[in-house]
């Protein structure tokens, strides 16, 4: 094993003991996290509790009795008192996998966005979700809800259901979008006054039309999906392969290939490697143990390098001018700060020193180190500065680190930082320069800090954002600093620029402005043309830096500055805000890397979020720059488009790929702007567990009818394959129930196939119900008997009866103009190191967002263009192929029909593309079809298979079914819910079918 082999395998071993893990069959170092926007409510906390302990039991019975919740810990914020919480170690809000905070809606979501089985960012939910028992009836069991979220969460798994495409064709039939298979329901619109009405079918799609809803049976006969919908008394578990519903449009399907979720989570999640080999527990897992813990008034220690190399390219001065801009401008009132520096020897510059004014603040900067000589102990440093954070309390626990360095350590920082990670203080490591050691970033990864590595590029200003972030926040967005702009240049005449000050931000601005050797004549103008001149400025000569603080609250709009140099230097200008108005949350941008490390094996993508409070801003321009040691940059736009590194368009996510590796660190930085005044607020769906808005309670068992109903029968599979057939004589009302029950490997599922053609006045009857082995039989005339008269079925009784759920509370969807708005941020500091010598070549990306239509014969397919790499550049070439069978295209792509596509030259990536052909024959109406792409670059690298894209030939049928006809009597509308009803039966019962011969032939 080389060095560098041993390096990467260090790391991902240190990056997996982080956050959320597995300790033998229970989840530990589970935080939870309430926001300090959030009223002291000790309830809440029991409630936390609570949702645990069920989910606990939930978990474990959802994935064979193998995990389970062990330890969870909930971070109260700082104002909560009368009880003696514990204190917190390194828990924060921001890395808090479960927060609790206000939102627009009580719906719980997981804020996902990243790849199938790729763990999601956090599980969002509201206080009066948790206190209000009422959304138990929308939702379902907290406890199992909660299992939902934590697939999400952690296994990447998407939901089962979907609102915008609830319904789809399958061979000519309708069916709902659910998992598993087997769940049945009813299809209802619900009108303004609660009542019922059947749904009314779109005469060109024959889909229903928007607002039918599809109820489900209360009494259901299979265990799966808790990703469809949790709230179902019988859901327990994830669907697996026998049950799973490959053709449904949800996101599961799109976004994983058509997997259903139990292989997601077994073979692609971050638990694979440990779950198929867990043993199940022997008894049932005991409750969960939990801490409940608060943090106050942060506590830093600045522990700064002043070794003789310090004096290259002037570091020292950077230092200080960015650490001058961190206590002066960054952090908060009444938080404690002390200084240490190290050398040879290390010395205290400042005991702690509690900031209470701008005084402090000024007593603190003075006293940071200017001069640099000597060697770099680092271990020296490190723990005088751990002594001073047990000057206040005698411990370090909860306290802050900030450990700033630019070399290789003379000691060994072994001996030191694995004490230090114990000590539960939180480590912000900055390692300036390309040489400082790796452990730095060990001690920020493992306890809860930032790890950056800023270069010596003075126009990047990589080392005063850095400072800038470091942050901790407790939730409530309007204490934090908001950067505005951070940017560089260097010129020997003039630096002008715009920053927009926006509505949500505007107290305590400051422009930072910073030049390298001689002072520039400055000049900032507010949007209404006031000027500040330099004399309004403060200047620091030593530190060679300006600075104004505009007083009370900026102006909203746009502020120019004009910076005029007559020598050739580097200048940089930094603005940052605070929110205008305690009440309204800023808007803020969040960077990051898919991935802190990269051997190039796997494409890393770059994240940029937009929000303002939990709401996506959306149509902004966003540009990343990552920028390595050696000072070259590459930008990169990123995009909310839905296609390519992009998880959801109009989410507020902007993402891309990023192809062009090079060995070594990389720092993260971006910027956004609504350059167009396009961008918007939007009020979006997000990942969670569904609403249901009501239950069919009375499912037309015939044991619920009057006189003369017989109890139904139970049937073997056996029984299922030749045909079926009840005999009916005596009934006078209701449905005819059939319940099969079949065997898969390790358990017995029950299916319910129900009927509904009792007719009354033509005596007993025996009901064929077809050979479900010979598919031609089971039209969906077949099923009426033949008859196609209405009248001839009549229905005495046996109506369903559904329970409504109280409607969803409603959200304002109306998108907000979000008016001219800048913002930086920048990202932890990732790292490549390639395996091979050279950079890997990237295929194009796997297409996403593959579209079909059928009208006529002619097909006409649409996608967004992937790229030479991924998704940059122009691919070479597409292949398209269809099949009849889903399957047989997800599994066997290259032996699928192929379309012929020597006139379709690929287009840039991002472009959007339609291809449209004729097949060879005459579609037949009914038909589904399904498709795929892939996609070739130069070298001949294939991307993946596209999402398989399905189209029906459907049609317009001049007289669809339910259509509204206000003469039509009750009996009539029953039937027509009915006949619905029996559609999706019918479906279940081929799928059934198809199922049981499957397992034969295997
Ligand atoms: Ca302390
Ligand atoms: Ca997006
Ligand atoms: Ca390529």
């Amino acid at each position: 094993m080389d060095s560098r082999t041993v390096l990467v395998l260090l790391w991902m071993l240190l990056s997996s003991s982080t956050g959320i893990k597995l300790d033998g069959n229970g989840y530990v170092d589970i935080t939870i996290a309430i926001s300090s926007n959030v009223p002291q409510d000790n309830t809440l906390i029991d409630k936390i509790k609570n949702m645990f302990t069920e989910g606990s039991i939930y978990l474990h019975q959802a994935l064979e009795k193998k995990v389970y919740f062990k330890e969870a810990t909930i971070l109260v914020p700082p104002h909560w008192n009368g009880v003696k919480f514990d204190r917190a170690s390194t828990e924060s809000y921001e890395k808090a996998k479960i927060r609790i905070d206000n939102a627009d809606s009580d719906e719980p979501y997981a804020h996902q966005y990243a790849e199938c089985g790729d763990e999601a960012q956090y599980i969002h939910l509201t206080p009066n979700y948790l206190l209000n028992d009422s959304v138990i009836q929308l939702y379902g069991p907290r406890g199992k809800v909660l299992v939902h979220e934590w697939a999400h969460l952690r296994w990447g798994v998407y939901d089962e259901y979907s609102d915008t495409k609830p319904f789809y064709h399958s061979n000519g039939h309708l069916a709902a979008t659910r998992c598993s298979n087997f769940i049945n329901g009813e299809f209802h619109h619900v009108n303004a006054d609660g009542s019922l009405q059947r749904c009314n079918i779109d005469p060109q799609t024959l889909l229903p039309i928007e607002g039918c809803k599809y109820f489900p049976y209360k009494n259901q006969y299979t265990d799966s999906s808790i990703m469809f919908m949790p709230s179902l008394d019988s859901v327990i578990t994830f669907c697996q392969a026998n049950e799973h519903n490959y053709e449904a449009p949800n996101l599961q399907n799109k976004k994983c290939g058509n997997k259903p979720t139990w292989s997601v989570i077994f073979e692609d999640s971050v638990d694979k490697d440990t779950l198929p080999s867990l043993k199940p527990m022997q008894s049932s897992p005991p409750a969960p143990i939990f801490k409940v813990v608060q943090r106050e008034q942060r506590v830093i220690c600045l522990i700064l390098d002043v070794s003789g190399s310090m004096t290259t390219d002037s570091r020292i001065l950077r230092l200080q001018q960015a650490a001058t801009h961190l206590l002066r401008n960054i952090i908060e009132d009444q938080a404690s700060v002390g200084i240490v520096s190290f050398s040879t020897d290390a010395k205290i510059e400042s005991p702690l020193t509690t900031i209470d004014s701008g005084s402090t603040r000024e007593e603190l900067i003075k006293l940071l180190p200017s001069k640099a000589s000597g060697s770099t102990n680092m271990c020296n440093g490190l723990n005088l500065g751990l002594q001073v954070l047990r000057t206040d309390d005698g411990v370090e626990l909860g306290d802050e680190i900030i450990f700033l360095t630019d070399g290789e350590a003379t000691d060994n920082i072994d001996n030191c930082s694995r004490h230090a990670i114990k000590t539960g203080a939180i480590i912000h490591t900055i390692a300036f320069g390309p040489n400082a050691a790796n452990a730095l970033r060990d001690m920020a990864t493992q306890t809860g800090g930032i790890y950056f590595s800023p270069n010596d590029q003075i126009t990047s200003n990589q080392l005063m954002d850095a400072f800038a972030s470091l942050t901790l926040s407790t939730g409530d967005y309007t204490k934090d600093p908001v950067q505005l702009e951070s940017v560089g240049k260097t010129t020997s005449d003039w630096f002008n620029g715009t920053v927009s000050v926006d509505q949500t931000v505007g107290n305590k601005t400051s422009f930072v402005i910073i030049y390298q050797q001689s002072y520039p004549i400055i000049s900032i103008q507010s949007p209404s043309g006031s000027v500040y001149s330099q004399t309004k400025m403060s200047h620091d000569e030593s530190l060679k830096t300006v600075t104004l603080n505009v007083p009370g609250t900026a102006e909203p709009g746009d502020w120019k500055y004009s910076i005029q140099t007559t020598i050739s230097q580097s200048l940089t200008i930094t603005v940052t805000s605070h929110a205008a108005s305690a009440d309204v949350p800023p808007i803020i941008v969040k960077a990051r890397m898919s991935q802190q490390f990269s051997d190039g094996t796997k494409p890393m993508i770059v994240f940029a979020e937009v929000s303002q409070n939990y709401r996506p801003v959306i149509n902004a321009k966003v540009w990343a720059t990552l920028e390595s040691q050696t000072g070259s940059a590459q930008e990169l736009q990123l995009l909310d488009n839905g296609a390519g590194a992009d998880a959801f368009k109009d989410d507020g996510v902007y993402s891309r790929y990023f192809t062009k590796l090079e060995n070594g660190r990389i720092s993260l930085k971006v910027r956004v702007k609504n350059q167009d005044g396009q961008a918007r607020f939007i009020v979006q769906k997000k990942t969670g567990a569904p609403y249901v808005p009501g239950y069919v309670v009375n499912d037309g068992l015939l044991r619920n009818c009057g006189t003369g109903c017989r109890v139904d029968e139970a049937f073997t599979m056996d029984d299922l394959v030749d045909s079926i057939s009840a005999d009916t004589s005596g009934l006078r009302c209701g449905r005819v129930q059939l319940r099969i029950a079949f065997i898969t490997p390790g358990r017995v599922v029950v299916v319910s196939w129900r009927r509904s053609l009792v007719s009354a006045g033509y005596g007993p009857e025996t009901v064929d119900y077809g050979k479900p082995r010979d598919k031609q039989t089971h039209t969906a005339k077949g099923l009426y008997g033949g008859s196609t008269s209405d009248q001839r079925w009549k229905f005495q009784g046996s109506e369903s009866v559904v329970e409504l759920n109280p409607p969803k509370p409603p959200v304002s969807e109306e998108p907000l103009e979000v008016g001219s708005f800048t913002r930086t941020a920048i990202g932890e500091s990732f790292e490549v190191a390639f395996t091979g010598s050279t950079p890997p070549n990237f295929p194009p990306n796997k297409i996403t967002d593959l579209s079909a239509e059928i009208q006529e014969d002619s097909v006409l397919l649409s996608w967004t263009a992937p790229g030479e790499d991924l998704d940059q550049g122009t691919a070479k070439s597409y292949e398209i192929r269809w099949s009849y069978d889903l399957q047989m295209l997800r599994e066997s792509f290259s032996s699928a029909h192929v379309v012929n596509t020597s006139t379709v030259s690929p287009q840039e990536a991002g472009s959007v593309e339609q291809h449209s052909f004729n097949l060879s024959f005459t579609i037949q109406n009914g038909t589904t079809l399904f498709f795929g792409v892939q996609s070739e670059d130069e070298q001949n690298a294939k991307s993946e298979t596209s999402n398989i894209a399905q189209a029906s030939k459907i049609l317009p049928d001049p007289n669809p079914p339910g259509i509204s006809n206000p003469g039509l009597n009750l009996t009539v509308l029953i039937i027509s819910l009915c006949v619905v009803a029996m559609v999706i039966c019918f479906v279940v019962a081929i799928t059934t079918w198809a199922v049981r011969r499957r397992k034969r032939l295997g």
